[in-house]
């Protein structure tokens, strides 16, 4: 079933910036999303997680999902048999994301290094995994099996010993999760899986469980919390930042296109229709110095949004003060404007595209030149899809090896690098008023002068 199909003549709104590119930051709006009202919320629901376990996830889960299975932990032979029952082709297309995420992420492995700061000081940096994980996948409209690909697949890469997947019950699929979620876990061998949801679910992670009606499904409390989640889990999150590790907040998809008149303007209009469609909120963004371009890509919007299903979805995304198409002088002004939005996802679709790609300071993932489109590097390029949005791209990366990695150092200095070093510490603990601190350099050396 298709949305109905609308109609505009023009569906972006036009920043003009040429004439000199000032502060475009103000100028390219931003959806927000408040999630402060949905934290108080969801305090309870958490709290009594805490509290009380099992009995209260179940509770909660009647409440807000309107199912709760008895045992809350998927049994083998349910993963085994979504595996089984998997249409082939879906297979084939999950098990090459996989392998191609697996090449990626293999290659993004950190050794451990020692660094000799004196003759007889060395500082090594060990990286090692977080011991247990807890992914977070969305049930219903959000459901997308590749989040568990790009999930899991850098935390088994990074040597995360133990991993947990939990997804909401579903009313048709007997309070079980979706079994394409399901499959997709059992394909990466990940096989604690729980039939739970929202705010409860993520206090589950960080506080466990204790033993549910059957006396067996006990989850033991993770040290990290991954995955997308609506705005009662994102609060969940935001509420329990501490007492577990979180990765971070996602916020509306968005797609940036720095694009010139070498752009062919039907794949501009596919590329910016393509991450509306996941969410009304979406930002698609057209940065261009030809006018020309402009007018061809909003005649293909106007072809191609009509024919797709999501149609309605997709206008209120593409008109939404969110989206829209800035003029610049060129390209270099171009760059700035792309730099100063800091895209989730930015497409270079321009002469010398790996040039200008290369200049990128500010961006989740940069697809370079007319054939590595965002919707490749959602599913089948081998990076990772769970990339900053909201501007975050000007200070954290994608998820990675490196997030699922603490960098721990050790310390070793012989007793002569110690006592070289000595007043220089002692030094600067008294200029802090801390003279203790100095005093547990002074007393490994008894005898020495003050
Ligand atoms: N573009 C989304 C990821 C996704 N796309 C999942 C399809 N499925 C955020 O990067
Ligand atoms: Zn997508």
């Amino acid at each position: 079933a298709r949305d109905r199909p609308p109609r505009l003549a023009r569906v972006l709104n036009r920043i003009d910036l040429r004439g000199g590119v000032r502060d475009p930051r103000r100028l390219l709006p931003r959806a927000q999303l408040d999630v402060s009202v949905a934290v108080e919320r969801i305090r309870p629901v958490v709290e009594s997680v805490r509290d009380h376990g099992y009995p209260a996830i179940r509770e909660a889960s009647e409440r807000f999902d309107g199912i709760s299975p008895d045992v809350l932990r998927v049994p083998a032979e349910v993963l085994a048999e979504a595996e089984g029952t998997l249409d082939p082709e879906v297979r084939a297309a999950l098990l090459e994301s996989i392998s191609r995420a697996r090449r990626v992420h293999a290659d993004q492995r950190r050794s451990d290094h020692t660094t000799q700061v004196v003759p007889g000081g060395t500082v090594t940096e060990r990286w090692v995994p977080v011991d247990r994980v807890g992914l977070y996948v969305p049930g219903g409209l959000a459901m997308y099996p590749s989040t568990v690909v790009m999930n899991v697949v850098p935390a088994q890469e990074a040597g995360v010993r133990s991993l947990v997947v939990v997804s909401p019950p579903q009313k048709d699929n007997g309070g079980l999760p979706d079994p394409r979620v399901l499959a997709a876990c059992a394909l990466l061998g990940v096989d604690e899986v729980y039939a739970v949801g929202g705010a409860q679910a993520v206090a589950m992670l960080a506080y466990g469980s204790a033993v549910d009606a059957a006396g067996e499904a006990h989850c033991d409390p993770v040290d990290m919390i991954t995955g997308p989640g609506n705005i009662w889990v994102t609060a969940a999150k935001r509420l329990l930042r501490g007492v577990v590790g979180i990765d971070a907040e996602a916020g509306p998809t968005e797609i940036a296109i720095l694009a010139d008149d070498t752009a062919d303007p039907a794949h501009v209009a596919a590329d910016l229709i393509s991450q509306a469609e996941h969410d009304p909120l979406a930002a698609s963004v057209l940065v261009t110095p030809s006018p020309a371009l402009v007018e061809a890509v909003e005649r293909e919007l106007s072809r191609q949004v009509p024919a797709t299903k999501h149609a309605e979805r997709v206008t209120t995304a593409l008109t939404g003060e969110q989206s829209g198409v800035v003029l610049v002088d060129d390209l270099a002004d171009g760059l700035r404007v792309v730099d100063a939005y800091a895209a989730e996802h930015l497409e270079i679709q321009t002469r010398d595209a790996r040039e200008w790609a290369l200049r990128v300071r500010n961006a989740g993932a940069v697809f370079v030149g007319a054939w590595s489109p965002v919707s490749l590097g959602d599913y089948c390029a081998g990076s990772n899809h769970v990339l900053p949005t909201g501007g975050c791209a000007r200070h954290s990366s994608g998820l990675s090896v490196q997030s699922f990695l603490r960098g721990i150092h050790l310390v070793e200095y012989t007793r002569e690098a110690l006592g070289e070093v000595a007043p220089h510490v002692v030094t600067l603990a008294n200029v802090e008023d801390l003279p203790a601190h100095g005093q547990a350099v002074r007393a490994r050396f008894p005898g020495a002068g003050s």
